[in-house]
């Protein structure tokens, strides 16, 4: 493989700290957010965020990752019956008792008005497997590895320019091939809802676990 001179931007001790802390302030306020009004996102903003969300690393390079943007309203309602579907079953039957207690501090239930309000979702797909001109399959490799991180750097780049997000995953979430018309060797990985949240929007007042506990040094 042909090698290319790295390009990497150096930064003094003084710098690296700055910059270290004013990324923790940023990324430390981000809170998921369930409550959107149906401003629009300028133009340009989500492709932004979604080139930073591709430029992810991943297992062998293969870039498992296909992201679908919709901002069309009959397409979000769409996504809306079918989500609200699953999770009234979900709610009333599928989930076991403790993880319906896990979640009541989030207040969540079967309505999700987030997938007509918010001005755009980002539904996430991890490809299994890759086919090649002959139709012959690629092999991906740590495909959950890879689009994780990849969503890790869209959640990122969203909230850098003032954009809230909520992951949202109804499960199952089959039903976004079909609406976005998208081929079996793509799952469904998690479906982003994206906006500003409403003015006045309330958040569960939840707390990150103590540094201590969530980081060891040896
Ligand atoms: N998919 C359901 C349930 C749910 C599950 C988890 I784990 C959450 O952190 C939040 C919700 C829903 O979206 O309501």
């Amino acid at each position: 493989m042909e090698q290319i001179k790295l390009q990497f931007e150096r930064f003094t001790e003084k710098e690296m700290i700055e910059r270290g802390q004013a990324f923790r302030a940023l990324m430390v306020r981000r809170r998921t957010v369930r409550d959107f009004d149906d401003r629009p996102i300028p133009t340009g903003v989500l492709e932004d965020a979604l080139r930073v969300a591709a430029s992810a690393p991943s297992g062998a390079n293969r870039q498992p990752w296909r992201f679908v943007i919709v901002e069309d309203p009959e397409t979000k309602a769409r996504i809306r019956v079918a989500a609200e579907k699953e999770e009234q079953e979900f709610y009333s039957t599928r989930a076991p008792d403790d993880w319906l207690e896990a979640l009541e501090p989030l207040g969540t239930d079967a309505n999700k008005p987030f997938l007509t309000e918010a001005p755009a979702l980002i539904a996430i797909f991890l490809e299994r497997f890759g086919i090649d001109e002959d139709g012959k399959r690629i092999k991906n490799y740590y495909m959950g590895e890879s689009v994780g991180i990849a969503t890790g750097f869209l959640i990122s780049a969203l909230h850098q320019v003032g954009l809230a997000t909520l992951t949202h995953t109804p499960s199952p979430m089959r039903f976004l091939n079909e609406i976005l018309n998208r081929p079996a060797r793509e799952r469904p990985y998690l479906l982003l809802v994206v906006g500003y949240p409403k003015v006045g929007a309330m958040v569960p007042a939840i707390e990150r676990l103590p540094f201590d506990t969530v980081v060891t040094k040896v």
